[in-house]
């Protein structure tokens, strides 16, 4: 069995394949130290959660406690392998400093106490608040990292049982532009294309994405092709040399924020050499006037100016996608949490509607997630939409969601938008929102302006729930403190980026007095005596199984229907692509095949903004742009972003992710590997904007805004002049708490509060920023190989 260090070579061993082939399978294991197959006594399924990936995975169980993992051969999504967070992260779960018993605050100190106190205090406040303020005091601000019938129900309770309208996930500061785009372009949220496109395509194009450290497997599928026959073309557009661009055919390298003026210069170069499916366009979508008029104002002089691009470039990337014959491409947060983030993820949108390159192999565009179960946060309306992709604007959908929930339909509240979480941040500054209850996020470290943020969430006048398995930095700022199951330790299903829905089972039990998050929001609903219209407890179901029957009632009908599926199918099957029904018990690997939208008036998820101001359209303006619901091209020039760089703040400062670490690290921080190979923050300076301010490799620099600042060591190189950039993933203190010995690290101290017009994402990626040197040379920041292997088992023969 060959083996692989499994820190240093994150992409393992290639497996070629050629085009329309049968991506080859390739089993990746780590087993901890002394633990052999053999001695594993159960294997137990499940997926990956610490990207959107949905890699099928078995958890390996001896003695009740996870002792490893191993992928899946027979799993749709990954053929067996696995990324370095999926193979060490497990270890987080048995970390010595899980939280086993609710906290509760007394004189300002967080203090132990049982469940019943724990659960009474925040019944009593949630009470006092209603009968005070009524339900717009309470607000619930959840993940993209729980399960399906763990949102569901917090929708159910939140919207349907206390009737407030404040409620939303983290998907806010992840896929909120993904979900917004597929409602501005297709009428609903829901991915049109399948990881199987790789398979086909001759064109890959990677917006902003850097799917080679944030989505490790797809990105081996990629490399697989890319060693293969007739390898396909690959443009990556990212302002850094990362990995997907030193593999790139073309790599467009433009100024950060100026992704719509880039787009808008390559459709005119696909309308302009006549690159365009008229028939398709004619046929399957309205706008196309409009689109053609606005971006004739693009011509690539124009564009490589804003850019800082060659006209040639943009020429070339043009005539790339104008002619590709399977076009896939994929957005991520280079778009999403940039500058006009929308209007941009729209026109990748367009880029495919006007090539025709949708519903069919090879062809398509995966609006991709982040978190492994923001799909479900959407569809299950545990953010700011309803449950099923239903319309709040609609009042026959409020109403058919009332009925499901045999609650009144006044309830349900629907007299304006839910409201997004830079809103309910707001009211909680202004003091509206006196009651927030936090599950599975950090926002301490993940939200922009932090130094706004926690003097938020300090407010006495604010009581603040925070339901977490480690610590946090919010939760030290939490009134209570609830201690919760992880993954792996409770029961429940959850939807990839290209609508896979994976079953995870319990492996072993929850350390302490931790309890599943489904069993802790049921709880809450009881004790808080919710009932439906016949005076029933609300909602009415007790277990993750019923829970998730349920939602398949709610999801029936709707374009994410789950009505086909079953934990006991799920148990047959390594991941079943929604919509999943009676007629299509298999699912489904495409959408939009027949050239059929979720677009029409009466069934649309929403009717728009506009792409430049956000401004609501009305249901009557949809009815006559769109009476038969085709696919809408919609325009939008570029603006320039208002903060720019100036004399005291020379550099762009942008942000994001290493291969090694999710997020604000509660996890990949507690896994020895993972911590060794990143154990600090970094910042990437070019060479030439390092030389000028007289730093070297390793040097500790200082990078500041009108925020803050943050201090790390350079690493040079791989990044465009006049750009920096800064992994988020770090805070002011470790994961041991021990305080960073550099002070703050954390890229939000820099960022500021503002967010896209129409999904409300809040523009991580955008400041102007300073640079100076603070410090000498130190052990450069670099990898630390840490030795861990990895088996691969290569499976041979096409047909696994
Ligand atoms: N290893 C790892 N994997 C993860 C995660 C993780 O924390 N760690 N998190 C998961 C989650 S929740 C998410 S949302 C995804 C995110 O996955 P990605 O979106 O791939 O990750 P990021 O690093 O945030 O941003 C991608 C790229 O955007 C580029 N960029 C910045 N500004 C601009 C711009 O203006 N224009 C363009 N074109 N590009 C720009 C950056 O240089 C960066 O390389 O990853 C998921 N997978
Ligand atoms: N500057 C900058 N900021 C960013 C980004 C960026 O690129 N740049 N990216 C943004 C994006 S895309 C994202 S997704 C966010 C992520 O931001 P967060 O959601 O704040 O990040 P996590 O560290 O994943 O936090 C998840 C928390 O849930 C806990 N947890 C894990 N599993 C469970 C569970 O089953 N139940 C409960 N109750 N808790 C659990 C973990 O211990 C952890 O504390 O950050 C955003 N912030
Ligand atoms: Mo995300």
């Amino acid at each position: 069995m060959p083996q692989r260090d499994g820190i240093t070579e994150p992409w393992g061993a290639r497996r070629p394949y050629g085009p329309g082939e049968h991506w080859p399978t390739r089993v990746d294991s780590y087993l901890a130290d002394g633990v052999t197959p053999e001695s594993v006594q159960r294997w137990v399924r499940s997926a990956a959660v610490l990207h959107s990936n949905g890699d099928g995975l078995d958890i390996a169980v001896r003695d009740s406690r996870i002792v490893g993992v191993r992928g899946r051969s027979d799993d749709r999504v990954n053929r067996g392998r696995l990324d370095p967070k999926d193979l060490f992260g497990w270890q987080a779960n048995s970390a010595s400093d899980r939280l086993t018993t609710p906290l509760v605050r007394r004189h300002g100190e967080l203090v132990e106490a049982s469940w019943d106190e724990a659960m009474d205090h925040i019944v009593r406040r949630s009470r006092e608040l209603l009968d005070e303020q009524g339900p717009g005091a309470l607000g619930f601000y959840t993940s993209g990292q729980l399960f399906a019938e763990e949102y569901y129900a917090l929708a159910a309770v939140a919207r349907g049982g206390i009737g407030t309208n404040h409620l939303d996930g983290n998907t806010r500061l992840c896929t909120a532009t993904a979900a917004a785009a597929l409602k501005e372009s297709f009428g609903c949220d829901g991915q049109p294309a399948s990881y199987t496109d790789v398979d086909h395509a001759d064109v890959i194009a990677l917006f902003g994405h850097n799917v080679a450290e944030t989505q490790a497997v797809l990105w081996s599928r990629i490399l697989d092709r890319l060693a293969g026959p007739e390898p396909p073309a690959l443009l990556c557009v990212d302002p850094r040399e990362m990995p997907v661009a030193q593999a790139a055919t073309l790599h467009l390298a433009p100024l950060p924020g100026s992704n719509v003026a880039l787009m808008n210069g390559l459709l005119h170069e696909i309308i302009e050499n006549g690159w365009v499916d008229r028939g398709y366009v004619e046929r399957c979508t309205v706008g196309y006037d409009d689109l053609a008029a606005t971006v004739a104002d693009y011509p690539p002089e124009r564009v490589a100016e804003i850019c800082g691009l060659e006209p040639a470039q943009i020429r070339e990337a043009g005539r790339l996608l104008g002619t590709a014959e399977r076009l896939l491409c994929t957005v991520l947060q280079g778009f999403y949490q940039s500058h006009q983030a929308a209007a941009a993820a729209v026109q990748v949108n367009n880029l495919v509607l006007l090539r025709g390159m949708l519903g069919k192999p090879g062809a398509g565009v995966l609006q991709m997630n982040g978190q492994p179960t923001a799909e479900n946060t959407r569809e299950c309306g545990a953010d700011g939409d309803l449950t099923g992709f239903r319309n709040w604007a609609n009042d026959e959908h409020v109403a058919e969601l009332a009925k499901l929930w045999n609650v009144d339909v006044s309830r349900i509240p629907h007299y304006g938008p839910p409201t997004h979480l830079m809103q309910m941040l707001r009211y909680a500054e202004n003091g509206s929102l006196r009651f927030l209850w936090v599950s599975a996020t950090n926002p301490a470290v993940s939200l922009p302006d932090l130094h706004r943020i926690r003097s938020i969430l300090a407010q006495d006048r604010l009581f603040l729930v925070v339901q977490d398995a480690f610590r946090t930095e919010t939760a030290e700022l939490a009134d209570v403190v609830l201690p919760a199951a992880m993954w792996g330790e409770k029961t429940g299903t959850f939807t990839n980026a290209d609508r896979t829905v994976h079953l995870s089972e319990k492996a072993v039990e929850p350390p302490g007095q931790a309890r599943a998050d489904l069993d802790i929001f049921l709880d809450y609903a009881r004790r808080m005596d919710l009932r439906d219209a016949d005076g029933a407890p609300f909602p009415a179901w007790t277990d993750a199984e019923l829970a998730f029957e349920a939602w398949k009632r709610a999801s029936r009908g709707r374009p994410c229907d789950y009505s086909g599926l079953s934990y006991r199918k799920l148990r047959e099957v390594s991941g079943i692509q929604w919509p999943c029904t009676e007629e299509r018990p298999d699912g489904t690997e495409r959408l939009y095949t027949d050239g059929k939208f979720f677009a029409a008036p009466d069934y649309c998820e929403s009717y728009g903004r506009d792409l430049v101001t956000g401004a609501p359209t009305e249901p009557v303006e949809y009815q006559a742009m769109n009476p038969s619901g085709k696919a809408m091209l919609k325009a939008a020039g570029y603006l320039q972003p208002h903060e720019r760089p100036d004399e005291a703040h020379p550099f762009l400062l942008i942000n994001g992710r290493t291969i090694h670490h999710f997020h604000t690290r509660t996890k990949t921080g507690r896994a020895p590997q993972l911590d060794a190979a990143a154990p600090e923050v970094w910042l990437e300076v070019s060479e030439a904007d390092a030389a000028a301010a007289g730093l070297s490799e390793g040097d500790l620099a200082e990078v500041s805004t009108p925020r803050g600042a943050v201090r790390a060591h350079v690493r040079l190189g791989g990044i465009r002049e006049g750009v920096l950039f800064l992994p988020f993933h770090y805070s002011y203190w470790d994961v041991d708490h021990a305080a960073s010995k550099d002070g703050d690290r954390a890229a939000n101290e820099l960022t500021f509060t503002d967010c896209d017009p129409v999904s409300k994402q809040p523009l991580f990626k955008v400041a102007a920023a300073a640079l100076r040197k603070v410090g000498d040379e130190q052990p450069a920041p670099t990898i630390a190989p840490a030795h861990t292997t990895v088996h691969e088992e290569l499976v041979t023969g096409a047909t696994r």
